[in-house]
């Protein structure tokens, strides 16, 4: 058994569950997410982590830009893969390597994440370099989450359960130790999802910020009704008026168990 994988593990789901704080958008969508404050990312982060999140996943640069605001006070986990916004649009479908399994370890991170586009015409590309991000991080007893995103030319609608399903079950069969997926829209097929992971945790992908925020609190109870480990969230706590305020919210939810409408109130 790795031992290092286990230990780490448990640093993000300290009690089997998890919200983590997603800001990797700065380099898949843009600067258009953020405003004028938010577009240095050290002061949102600080806020986000002193609620108490579970861990924060970056890039490597960002990781170390930001390293006052989150150093020893939550779990770091490297975004090794990425795309920007700004390749042609039939590169989209393509996550690159922008760091290194090594480099996440001297970040002091305890799990490094990798995007596979599941039905992705690159998608080869991508599982050989998922292959070797595995490889490297199973030597270091690093855990590695893995996005497991269905996305490309044959997938009409990306958030259709048996489509989810198979990126979930895709990803276990190639070793992923944390599932990061889509919500399916009900909790009764997101708990065909979470079957379909076979007993590795599977966190929910946060999206699009929903037309209110007590619509997404919904959403994260549903989810953690289908038996998923948690949450893993960025613009619909970034973009809220009171991010702090947001994460907490979820943070109850996720832990405590409480329903949306209680954690929206308290
Ligand atoms: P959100 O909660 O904002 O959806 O963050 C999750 C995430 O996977 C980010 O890690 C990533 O930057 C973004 O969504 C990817 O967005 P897109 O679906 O547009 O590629």
């Amino acid at each position: 058994a790795n031992i290092g994988k286990t230990v780490r593990l448990n640093r993000i789901l300290r009690d089997g569950k998890a919200v983590v704080f997603a800001f990797d958008h700065g380099f898949e969508h843009g600067p258009w997410d953020f405003t004028s404050e938010t577009i240095d990312p050290r002061g949102l982060l600080k806020k986000i982590v002193d609620a108490g999140v579970d861990a924060v996943m970056l890039t490597p640069g960002l990781a170390y830009v930001t390293r006052d605001s989150w150093l020893g006070r939550t779990s770091l986990i490297v975004k090794v893969t990425g795309k920007t916004n700004l390749r042609p649009e039939d590169q989209k479908m393509l996550q690159s390597l922008i760091g290194t399994v090594e480099e996440a370890v001297s970040l002091g991170a305890d799990a490094v994440a990798a995007t596979v586009y599941w039905g992705s015409q690159y998608e080869d590309v991508m599982l050989s370099r998922w292959v070797s991000i595995k490889e490297e991080a199973e030597r270091y007893g690093y855990p590695c989450l893995q996005l497991a995103y269905p996305r490309g030319p044959s997938i009409k609608n990306m958030y259709d359960v048996e489509v989810v399903k198979y990126g979930v079950r895709a990803a276990i069969e190639v070793g992923a130790d944390l599932i990061k997926t889509y919500y399916t829209g009900s909790w009764d097929t997101f708990r065909e999802v979470v079957k379909a992971s076979s007993g590795i945790p599977v966190l929910m992908s946060g999206g699009a910020p929903r037309k209110s925020f007590m619509d997404f609190l919904r959403d994260v109870e549903d989810v953690m009704k289908a038996g998923a480990q948690g949450v893993v969230v960025g613009r619909n706590v970034f973009m809220h008026e009171n991010p702090a305020l947001a994460i907490r919210a979820v943070m109850k939810i996720v832990h405590e168990g409480l329903t949306a409408e209680e954690a929206f109130k308290t």
